[in-house]
C-alpha cells in the first residue's frame, strides 16, 4: 500500500523509509508530480505537521503523513523550536542556522537541548493521528561530523560524546527524535495491518 510522506526533505525520506512497516511503500509528493511548496504557517509543531499532512492528503486523497521537527534549547527558552528551519531568516541554509545558534549560545553555560519530532498521519478514512518522539542532548561549541543534516553537527545526544553527524544513519535512527516517533507510527500501522488480517 502506498503512503505519501508530505515532505520536500530527501534526508527525512531515507530515514523514515527504513523503519516503516513492511506492506507500506513511502512515496513523496514529487514522485506524484507535485513540486510546489507545502505550507507550514502554524505556531506549534503539531499544527504544522497537521497542516502539511492535510494539504497533501487533500491533493491526492491517499493516506498521508508529515513530520515537523524543532530543536528546543533550554537557555534560549525553547528557541528555535517551531522556527528551526528559518532561524537565521527565510531562505537561509542549515549552515546559517548553525552559525546563528552558536553565536546566540556563545555566553551560555547551560547547553541542554532536545529535538522534538511530531508526526501527523491521516488515514484512508480521513482520521488524524499524532505521534511524538524526543531526544535530549546538548549543543556543542563547534560543528563535528558530516553525516545527517540540519543541526546534526552541533547536537550531541545524551549518553554520547559524539554528534548526530558523527553517527551512521542506522545509529542515529535508533535513538533519534524521528526514529522514536516513526517507531510509534510503525507500531500503529502494524496493528492496523494485523487488524485487517493482511
Ligand atoms: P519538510 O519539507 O518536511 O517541512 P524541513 O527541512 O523544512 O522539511 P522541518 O520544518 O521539520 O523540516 O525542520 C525544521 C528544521 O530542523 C530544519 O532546519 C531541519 O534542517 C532541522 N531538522 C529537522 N530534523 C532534523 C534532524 O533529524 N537533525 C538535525 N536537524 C533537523
Amino acid at each position: 500500500m502506498d503512503i505519501v510522506f508530505a515532505t520536500k526533505n530527501a534526508h527525512k525520506i531515507s530515514e523514515v523509509q527504513s523503519i516503516l512497516a513492511k506492506g507500506y511503500t513511502v512515496v513523496c509528493p514529487e514522485q506524484l508530480g507535485f513540486n510546489g511548496e507545502i505550507p507550514e504557517e502554524e505556531v506549534t509543531l503539531e499544527g504544522n505537521a497537521l497542516q502539511k499532512a492535510r494539504f497533501i492528503y487533500k491533493m491526492f486523497n491517499l493516506p498521508c503523513f508529515s513530520d515537523d521537527t524543532g530543536l528546543e534549547v533550554e537557555s534560549l527558552n525553547g528557541a528555535p523550536g517551531v522556527y528551526s528551519a528559518r532561524y537565521a531568516g527565510e531562505g537561509k541554509s542549515s549552515e546559517d542556522n548553525i552559525v546563528k545558534l552558536l553565536r546566540e549560545m556563545s555566553d551560555k553555560g547551560n547547553r541542554n537541548a532536545r529535538f522534538r519530532c511530531v508526526i501527523a498521519y491521516i488515514d484512508s478514512s480521513g482520521a488524524e493521528h499524532l505521534f511524538e518522539g524526543i531526544v535530549n542532548g546538548r549543543i556543542l561549541f563547534e560543528k563535528q561530523g558530516d553525516e545527517g543534516f540540519g543541526y546534526d553537527p552541533v547536537f550531541s545526544p545524551e549518553g554520547f560524546n559524539i554528534s548526530f553527524a558523527q553517527m551512521s544513519p542506522i545509529e542515529k535512527n535508533l535513538i533519534s527524535h524521528r526514529g522514536r516517533a516513526v517507531n510509534k507510527f510503525a507500531d500503529y500501522l502494524t496493528e492496523v495491518i494485523k487488524g485487517r488480517g493482511i
